[in-house]
């Protein structure tokens, strides 16, 4: 199924797929999965805050859902979020074969703008619905062309103004189990479940000096403000003590020309670590690093947190349930955060990961092999017929 949309979204310049919310190839991605889900006989709506959901058999409250996302992050890989939900899909095929139908709502659910690609901030679809973002601050989210998420769901046809905590759609949760293919070596058999989610969150430096001429300006008479950028980048490394995570992926010069000194750069740092005290301590020593840097540098420097989500513990007994069922396999704790991370402050959650023999993700390498899909599958269709029978 995978290879249906493998060109869906293909970026020539990156490698990979750039694929985000409301742009056109997330929207053909949007659409195959509906014609998908009425292939199966499954009752497609899209909620208010444009999160797809696909129903076998009537909608209904205390339903087990599963499903991930479409959305990638720019030149990402072809299974983060897909293969969720393609084998949530076959996973309705197994079981439909096989004479199932479960005795208790159940729904595919595919989120939006998972990773925050376009927007900024991950697990939006999945924080509006639950409520654990502003909606007047998610509807003025801009993308990198200036593009509020309430320009770009109306020119999807989607109205923004209904978005929002949405109760009756997470009462109807009952228990929500996402596939995702691992993110890491940690699985050294086909198939495991998660233990935990590093806290982790995304926090925006805006450094100001003054613009100017690469040749004719004397390095003394400088503000540059790349140089204080340059400081993050590095304490940000130092900072990231003890399995501690701190990633710089993106610096934006303005004007950004070669010949041109920046009057103000733009950094987005990703820091993560195992619960809330140590992630703000590094944030706090990385800040302070950048501070220092900006002011020998005569720079002004604004500092803004854009997400945050705190240490994800999924549900033990619903975790050691689904091992069981599963024939007891490894549980592991994950870096990287899921719709399931957000849902699970809500609803009792689980994670189903397929190995990954590289563990490279959000990156065109990005691969699974097909006898461990299949095996993740079946996984998720045990697991399926183990909870809704
Ligand atoms: O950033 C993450 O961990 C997730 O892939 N959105
Ligand atoms: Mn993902
Ligand atoms: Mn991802």
């Amino acid at each position: 199924m995978l290879d249906q949309i493998a060109d869906v979204g293909r970026d020539v310049q990156r490698g990979g797929y750039s694929r985000h919310a409301y742009a056109a190839p997330e929207l053909e991605l949007r659409h195959w999965f509906v014609e998908q889900a009425v292939r199966r006989g499954l009752n497609v709506e899209t909620d208010q805050n444009g999160n797809l959901w696909a129903w076998w058999g009537e909608r209904g409250d205390d339903a087990l859902v599963t499903g991930s996302h479409l959305d990638s992050v720019p030149g990402g890989g072809a299974f983060d979020g897909p293969l969720g939900v393609t084998s949530s899909l076959q996973a309705v095929d197994l079981l439909q074969a096989k004479g199932f139908t479960p005795n208790r709502p159940f729904a595919v659910a595919v989120f939006a703008e998972e990773e925050g690609g376009r927007f900024g901030v991950a697990c939006l679809g999945s924080r509006l619905l639950s409520g654990a973002i502003d909606k007047d601050k998610a509807l003025g989210l801009k993308d990198p062309d200036g593009v509020t998420l309430a320009e770009a769901m109306r020119a999807a046809g989607y109205d923004p103004d209904r978005v929002g905590k949405d109760e009756k759609a997470l009462r109807r949760i009952g228990q929500f189990v996402e596939l995702h293919v691992e993110q890491g070596r940690g699985l050294a058999v086909p198939v495991g479940v998660a233990s935990s989610i590093l806290a982790h969150g995304r926090w925006r430096f805006t450094f100001s000096g003054e613009g100017n001429h690469a040749g004719a300006t004397l390095i003394e008479d400088r503000r540059d403000p790349m140089i204080p950028a340059s400081h993050l980048v590095l304490a940000a490394r130092k900072a990231a003590r003890g399995g501690a995570r701190a990633t710089v992926g993106r610096i934006v010069p303005n004007p950004g020309g070669t010949n041109v000194i920046a009057s103000t750069v733009d950094v987005w740092l990703d820091a993560r670590d195992v619960d809330d005290a140590r992630t703000r301590a590094m944030v706090a020593e990385i800040s302070d690093a950048a501070g220092k840097a900006a002011r020998e540098e005569g720079c002004e420097l604004r500092i803004a947190e854009e997400s945050y989500g705190g240490t994800v513990h999924f549900d033990a007994a619903l975790r050691d349930d689904i091992a069981q069922a599963l024939g007891g396999v490894p549980a592991l704790p994950t870096g990287a955060g899921h719709d399931a991370g957000i849902l699970a402050a809500h609803v009792p959650t689980a994670m189903v990961f397929v190995r990954n023999p590289t563990g490279v993700s959000h990156a065109p390498e990005e691969f699974a092999e097909q006898a461990d899909v299949d095996e993740g599958v079946r996984a998720l269709a045990t697991t399926i017929e183990h909870l809704a029978s």
